[in-house]
């Protein structure tokens, strides 16, 4: 009897991961037909290949011949590169893919990595193959596995910064699922007009060292950051490891375990938490106790209920203490705590600076990592002309922007003229509370999207930015993240102000986080319309611009004065406050 028959309430995905045969399933066969859609249980399995089985939520009351139709399947492709690097090849072939094979544009992610919509299913095949071919994956891009292993992307010269830069590729190789199905289904063609890009022969059994049958019982992440900067939230993921420094040398990581977001505001026992501090490792240590710490989720995470699948639920019921003893079990011994050091900065890498070799960086802020062509913003083609004319080093940031690297001097003028001449926005021209700024995808492609967050957050930003300038305030920095659901993908929950989607335009507003990204934001007021939106954020500023404690920020203002206090004292400064949540 298979592992899945015998615990009656495992759930589904657990039985279709076992039984799937190392995730092959019934993939290369359905893809075979002319069909524009997979079964049900394939559309569990193809996440773990790196694509999501979507519908054009703008187009369900077409009809086709004549008739109701059913849905207009697309598909988004993700595909993952450590660290966010890519050559300017690469990332021109991307905008390549994304016009002949997707929907013409490319999304920058929260996550570093690069999403495709709308590809059909005939493209699928075409789409990954075309990206192995630049030596990229959509492997581990989705599914129960450790996904894209990010990484401080600021291409600073010092051999600490290359170090962590390190440290995800080799974490991304050793978490790497191994099982050969992907290349099967995916790199050999099956008429054989092309060559097969097969790695590694297919005669041995699949063996997944790590993983098992049935991978993980949920996603799980990992970055590697630093004290000082921040940018790839630690405390948000189920591994942070937080590089300390000392003398120009990594003298080990402080772990941070059980961060995770995805919340689901009807079922009280989910949550979204950030990571607890759990012990510090050497150099020689880390990658051994990652692997533990992977295996401890894998046999002990909850595999009966998705919504609680995540690690953090794991530590939730053992407590810390437990958790870290199994995990030095699992280890082979004692771990250290952690060392006082914590988080301080946040470098997003925007705009011209030096590197530290005499060459320079650029980075240029994406709004919501969208790269499109259109009248008036031509994103595809400053980044063309960008990479033809200097062929350098790319990183995306975990702000879903872009940062070319190693430029010459006189490449300042060159890029700016770029930018100027495609009409898009230097990253010095837009306003601080932009930059900061993060949405998420949403509608219309994102199924779990309740209402807008990518395509509603650039004008919630220009009806803010007025209101921080009558206030004195547009220079302030802190983080507006939004969401179109409560999964929180674009991280809204320890930012300053988050805006997550409850309703068809009404949002849940966040306040209190911070840009450290060390602690969670309070619910603010819930179910807030679209159109009073600013209005609220805006009066709570009202009272920070009036009451904030030296140069203390936003989110630490908010934190210190809590929800009932600017409650009041909106309610009582701003009457049209009143009773709106
Ligand atoms: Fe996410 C599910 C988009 C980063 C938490 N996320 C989804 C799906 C695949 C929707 C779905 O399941 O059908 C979204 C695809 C929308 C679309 O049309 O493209 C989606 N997530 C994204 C991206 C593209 C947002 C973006 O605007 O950049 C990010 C891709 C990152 C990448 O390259 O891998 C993305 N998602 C995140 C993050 C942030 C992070 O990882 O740093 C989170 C919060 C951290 C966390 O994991 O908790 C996040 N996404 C979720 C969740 C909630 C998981 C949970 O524990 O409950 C879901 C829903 C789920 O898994 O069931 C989700
Ligand atoms: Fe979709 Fe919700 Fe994630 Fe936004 S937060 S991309 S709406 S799952």
């Amino acid at each position: 009897m298979s592992q899945a028959e015998s615990e009656t309430k495992l759930s589904p995905v657990e039985g279709i991961k076992e039984t799937s045969d190392y995730l092959r399933g019934s993939i290369a066969e359905e893809l075979a037909q002319p069909t524009d859609a997979f079964a049900k249980p394939t559309t569990q399995l193809i996440k773990f290949h790196g694509s999501y089985q979507q519908d054009d939520r703008e187009n369900r009351d077409r009809s086709v011949e004549g008739k109701k139709s059913t849905k207009d399947y697309i598909f988004m492709v993700r595909c993952r590169m450590p660290g966010g690097r890519l050559t300017s090849h690469q990332l021109v072939s991307l905008l390549e893919i994304g016009e002949e094979l997707a929907n013409s544009t490319v999304r920058l992610t929260t996550r570093q990595g690069v999403q495709f919509h709308g590809v059909k299913k005939d493209g699928l095949r075409p789409t990954i193959r075309r990206i192995n071919e630049i030596a990229l994956s959509t492997k581990n891009a989705c599914g129960d596995v450790c996904r894209n292993v990010m990484a401080t992307p600021v291409p600073i010269k010092k051999p600490y910064y290359d170090e962590v830069q390190r440290l995800a590729d080799s974490l991304a190789l050793r978490f790497e699922a191994k099982s050969k199905g992907y290349y099967e289904i995916w790199l050999r063609d099956p008429d054989g007009a092309a060559p097969d890009l097969l790695v590694g022969g297919t005669e041995e059994e699949d063996v997944e060292p790590i993983y098992g049958k049935v991978y993980l019982p949920r996603k799980f992440k990992i970055v590697v950051g630093f004290a000082f900067d921040n940018s790839v939230d630690l405390y948000a993921h189920e591994i942070g490891l937080m590089a300390i420094v000392q003398d120009e040398k990594i003298i080990g990581y402080n772990v941070i375990v059980g961060g995770s977001f995805g919340v689901t505001p009807a079922n009280k026992k989910t949550f979204p938490a950030v990571g607890k501090r759990m012990c510090f490792v050497t150099p020689d240590q880390v990658e051994e106790v990652c692997e533990a710490i992977v295996k401890v989720q894998r046999d002990f995470g909850n595999r009966e209920d998705r919504k609680l699948a995540r690690m953090k639920y794991l530590i939730a019921s053992w407590g810390l203490e437990r958790f870290r003893s199994k995990v030095e079990e699992y280890y082979g011994a004692a771990l250290a705590d952690c060392h006082a050091e914590d988080v301080t900065g946040h470098d997003d890498g925007m705009g011209w600076r030096e590197q530290g070799d005499g060459k320079f960086f650029y980075g240029l802020n994406v709004e919501n990592g969208r790269l499109y062509d259109d009248e008036k913003i031509r994103w595809k083609a400053a980044i063309r002309e960008i990479c033809a004319k200097y062929d350098c080093p790319v990183r995306i940031t975990p702000h879903q922007s872009l940062i070319f690297c190693d430029l010459p001097a006189e490449a300042r003028q060159v890029i700016y003229d770029i930018l100027d001449r495609q009409g898009v926005p230097r990253t010095e021209s837009i306003s601080t509370v932009r930059r900061w700024s993060m949405a998420c995808v949403a509608l219309p492609t994102c199924g779990l999207a309740i209402t807008e967050s990518e395509r509603a957050l650039p004008e919630i930003i220009s009806e803010l930015e007025p209101k921080l300038t009558e206030l004195g305030l547009e220079n302030e920095t802190f983080t507006v993240r939004s969401t179109g659901c409560p999964n929180g993908c674009a991280r809204p929950y320890n930012s300053d102000v988050g805006i997550v989607g409850k309703a068809k335009d009404r949002y849940t507003l966040f306040l209190g986080g911070s840009v450290l990204g060390h602690r969670l934001n309070f619910i603010y007021k819930d179910l807030v319309p679209r159109e009073t939106l600013v209005d609220e954020i805006a009066y709570v500023l009202a009272y920070f611009k009036q009451h904030r404690d030296g140069g203390e920020s936003f989110g630490d203002f908010c934190a210190r004065k809590g929800k009932d206090d600017l409650l009041a004292w909106t309610a009582e400064k701003f009457p049209a406050a009143n009773g709106k949540a």
